[in-house]
């Protein structure tokens, strides 16, 4: 049975979405000439929307549709086109705090659910990049500073209670989306269920002990709970690297739709794990053993920048800016309330480090047992090599999410992604 969808809404394709964008009048403008000399693709290759790349003699723009159910899977799934209405929005806040970070909206229809935005050229996934071992020198510093802006002016640290709830209130019908997250990430892969996959039947064994492991389960519950009940921040909500476009100058982060006010670590440790998933596919995509040595060694290096680059941004963001009703500035005055104040701000960010390992694991492994893979690890042809891979990946991940704790900083994080590298 055909999915209903709400009156005036039709999908667009190749051929109809000319005839819709020249209906537009600045987005017509913007591509100059008309329609029957124009140029479109569609390129989508995410798991969930149509995307049109739109050129013209006088420009070029990119239009993304949200379709009535998950693409991945068709129409067996139906899921809400209103993820388009919280991406635009979410889209609308992150330009506030990182203008420079957001592709520029040009324009939203509340009807077809429909944004079109700059086209971002010659900018590429930079999960893509990272496959071909590509390296990014400005980006640690660039997402660092995205993901501690946003984080932190959306939160209780920044922001008035009231505005605050506010936000709450915008973004809390992004259930759909949010349950993706709680269903795929943080239950599916610790269980038998059909939408999970793996490598098999090298990882069956695998896949089987981490269903057993109580500890495991326990771990991820507790922090499947943080997901849906710590409204800490406006969060991004899908922060992996086939999120965030890529030139060697610039970084863009792209698809919020998954936005919703949530704990700070999800987005920050997601986006660690995704690295750290990287890092340990690289074995599989060498031509001669030792041949990415160089490009691992610069993944670890960028998972430290991204995490002290933000710690560091994140707590001078709190001492410049405390205009949130949480920790009120006038208790503080004091210099020995300001001291205790800086002690508690420590605590703050060591507990949100051990938020972001614990996402960070449930991310890599979601990537490896659950619906949707990578394609750091599904690029890789072999699958026993590609096994080795990510069981090492698996294997740093529970530590991640389990013995959380024990990880005194990020140092320790990617020493130990490095010895477990080296283990045979
Ligand atoms: C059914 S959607 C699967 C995944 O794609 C998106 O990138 C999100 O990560 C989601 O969990
Ligand atoms: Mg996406």
């Amino acid at each position: 049975m055909a999915i209903e969808t709400p009156e005036g809404y039709r999908a667009l394709s190749e051929h109809s979405v000319c005839g819709y964008v020249e209906s537009v009048a600045p987005l017509r403008q913007r591509l100059g000439g008309n329609a029957s000399a124009w140029r479109v693709r569609e390129v989508g290759d995410g798991n969930l929307n149509l995307v049109f790349i739109i050129e013209g003699p006088a420009g070029d723009l990119c239009v993304k549709q949200a379709l009535p159910y998950v693409r991945l899977v068709g129409e067996g799934w139906p899921l809400p086109l209103e993820r388009a209405w919280f991406e635009h929005q979410a889209l609308l806040e992150q330009s506030r705090h990182a203008p420079d970070l957001v592709p520029q909206v040009l324009h939203y229809d509340e009807k077809l659910f429909l944004l079109a935005m700059e086209r971002l050229s010659p900018h590429i996934i930079m999960r893509r990049g990272m496959i071909d071992g590509l390296v990014y020198p400005r980006f640690a510093g660039q997402i660092s500073h995205f993901l501690a802006r946003t984080l932190y002016f959306t939160s209780d640290l920044a922001l008035p209670a009231a505005r605050k709830k506010a936000m709450i209130g915008r973004f809390c019908g992004n259930t759909e989306l949010c349950r993706i997250t709680e269903d795929l990430i943080f239950t599916d892969p610790y269980m038998v269920h059909e939408r999970n996959r793996w490598t098999t039947p090298e990882l069956d064994e695998t896949a089987r002990e981490l269903r057993q492991d109580a500890a495991l389960k326990l771990a991820v519950a507790r922090l499947k709970l943080r997901f849906m009940s710590d409204a800490q921040a406006l969060l991004h909500g899908d922060m992996h690297t086939g999120s965030i476009m890529v030139t060697e100058a610039e970084t863009k982060v792209i698809d919020p739709e998954f936005a919703f006010v949530g704990p700070i670590g999800f987005d920050v440790g997601k986006l660690l794990g995704n690295l750290l998933l990287s890092y340990f596919s690289q074995r599989g995509h060498e031509t001669r053993p030792g041949e990415r040595d160089a490009y691992r060694a610069w993944i670890l290096e960028t998972v430290r920048e991204v995490w002290d680059g933000f710690e560091r941004e994140f707590l001078a963001l709190w001492r410049a800016h405390p205009t949130g009703d949480a920790y009120p500035a006038m208790l503080f005055e004091e210099p020995a309330d300001a001291a205790a104040l800086g002690e508690e701000r420590s605590r703050y960010m060591r507990a949100l480090f051990q938020d972001a390992l614990g996402f960070a694991g449930t991310s890599m492994i979601r990537r490896t047992l659950g619906l949707a893979h990578n394609a750091d690890m599904e690029e890789i042809a072999e699958p026993a090599r590609r096994a080795a891979c990510e069981r090492r990946n698996l294997r740093l991940a529970r530590e991640l999410i389990v013995h959380a704790a024990d990880f005194a900083d990020i140092a320790r994080v990617t020493q130990r992604a490095a010895a477990l590298e080296q283990e045979s």
